[in-house]
């Protein structure tokens, strides 16, 4: 680790232990002087006035010189100790912190998301701030951060764990019933395992983080558009017309072609689309190649099949929706399916079946019904793909 790095820790307890130690030696200075007064001078010691004395000069000056330099030193040196936190060390490695009511969730700069705060140990991590709703706190006591998470405004912290270790994460603002639920921790790991973590999962990080390093993205997108080529979500078993040679043919997309579309894009140039893609042969390694071609095999899997239980966790679902059958800030998913629920629709209550249709239009337009007896404040959740509500009802059903 940087030696010359200042952690925030190191910026904020030599602050405290100065200030905390300048007042513990006047509280008991004072009081030990106040109560030596009052014995040494009781009226029964000292029936008659011992001094005439009506003024120091030098006294005066030094008690009030004192305590001005003291508590000037204590604004300098928290000051500055409020500096090193602001001023975030310029090799930092950015995540945004997402907090909604009532959960967490930290995006990276690959794309990938966790509910968890991982960082590799030694490292200064930048966090900025942002809120879905209302006002939360960034708290990390073991790092000494806190920072507000305003709505609609730009903030960050940043801290760097010196060592391994799982540290917990709080909201510090009182941000609703389920406030105490927003409980989450910073997971320090050693740089090698995070970097393991940061590439693997379903997300296919690396592969991400390769087409943005070669702009790929630019001309293709993740989500199913079409922009100036095809889109790559889904290219994996995709069936495709190509020309190859002026004539046209049909191919369904696996390794040899994918390769070949990235190295000679021009040999087939899909149907419809102007032969505009630059060839990456010698730009791009082979072993680049297969962590591409790894990604879109990995996102065509985790496309067919978003995973539930994962998306309710990250979206946030759990904070408010129980599995055990307690009541939280709404219903408990645990028998929900198929059961009769009494809802309260453009004012007239009635009961109906949680069928799937139900549930997928609970989770599309939560305040269409409301379930009777409670809050409308479920928040609509637009990001989600129809394939992945159906995921979201496929796990409520799967808690009977
Ligand atoms: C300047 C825009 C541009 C850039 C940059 C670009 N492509 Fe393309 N790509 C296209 C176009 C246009 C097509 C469709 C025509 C064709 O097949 O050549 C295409 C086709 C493809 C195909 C075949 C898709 C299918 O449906 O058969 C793959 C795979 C592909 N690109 C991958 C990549 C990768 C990986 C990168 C980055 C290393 C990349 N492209 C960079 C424009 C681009
Ligand atoms: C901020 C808390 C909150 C979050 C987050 C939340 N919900 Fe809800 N949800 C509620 C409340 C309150 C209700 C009951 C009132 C209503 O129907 O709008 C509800 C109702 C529901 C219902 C209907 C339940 C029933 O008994 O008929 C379903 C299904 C549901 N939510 C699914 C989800 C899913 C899936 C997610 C995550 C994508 C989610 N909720 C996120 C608060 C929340
Ligand atoms: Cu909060």
């Amino acid at each position: 680790m940087n030696p010359l790095l200042i952690t925030t820790t190191q910026a904020v307890d030599p602050v405290f232990l100065f200030i905390f130690w300048i007042c513990l030696v006047l509280l008991i200075g004072i009081t030990a002087t106040m109560v030596f007064f009052v014995i040494r001078y009781h009226r029964s010691r000292a029936p008659q006035p011992t001094s005439q004395a009506d003024g120091n000069l030098w006294l005066e000056i030094i008690w009030t010189a004192l305590p001005a330099v003291l508590v000037l030193a204590m604004f300098y040196y928290g000051w500055s100790g409020y500096l090193s936190l602001r001023d975030v060390p310029k090799d930092a490695m950015p995540v945004t912190a997402t907090a909604r009511m009532w959960s967490w969730s930290f995006t990276y700069a690959n794309g990938k998301t966790s509910p968890k705060l991982y960082v590799p140990v030694g490292k200064p991590i930048r966090v900025e701030l942002v809120s879905q709703d209302v006002l939360h706190g960034f708290y990390i006591p073991a790092f000494r951060v806190k920072r507000d998470v305003v709505p609609g405004m730009k903030n960050y912290a940043w801290f760097v764990a010196t060592r391994a270790g799982s540290y917990d994460l709080f909201c510090s603002q009182y941000c609703g019933v389920g406030h105490s639920k927003m409980i989450t921790t910073v997971e320090a790991i050693p740089p090698a395992e995070f970097s393991v973590w940061l590439d693997q999962g379903g997300s296919g990080a690396g592969g991400k983080k390769l087409l943005e390093k070669y702009g790929c993205l630019g001309c293709h997108s993740l989500d199913g558009t079409t922009k100036v080529g095809p889109s790559l979500k889904g290219v994996w078993g995709r069936k495709e017309i190509v020309v190859t040679n002026g004539a046209e043919r049909s191919i369904t997309e696996g390794e040899p072609y994918l390769r070949q579309s990235i190295l000679d894009p021009k040999a087939d140039v899909v149907k419809g689309f102007p032969p505009i893609m630059p060839a990456f042969a010698g730009t791009i390694t082979q072993e680049e190649i297969a962590v591409i071609i790894d990604f879109f095999r990995s996102d065509a899997a985790s496309a067919s099949k978003p995973d539930g239980e994962q998306l309710a966790k990250e979206k946030g679902c759990l904070a408010c929706h129980s599995l055990d059958g307690t009541r939280g800030v709404g219903p408990t998913f645990k028998g929900l399916a198929g059961s009769r629920v009494t809802v309260l629709k453009d004012g007239v209550t009635r009961t109906v079946t949680a069928d799937d249709a139900y549930l997928r239009e609970s989770i599309r337009m939560p305040a269409a019904e409301v379930v009777e007896g409670f809050q409308p404040i479920m928040p609509t959740f637009p990001e989600l793909q129809d394939d992945q509500v159906a995921a979201l009802v496929e796990f409520i059903k799967g808690h009977k």
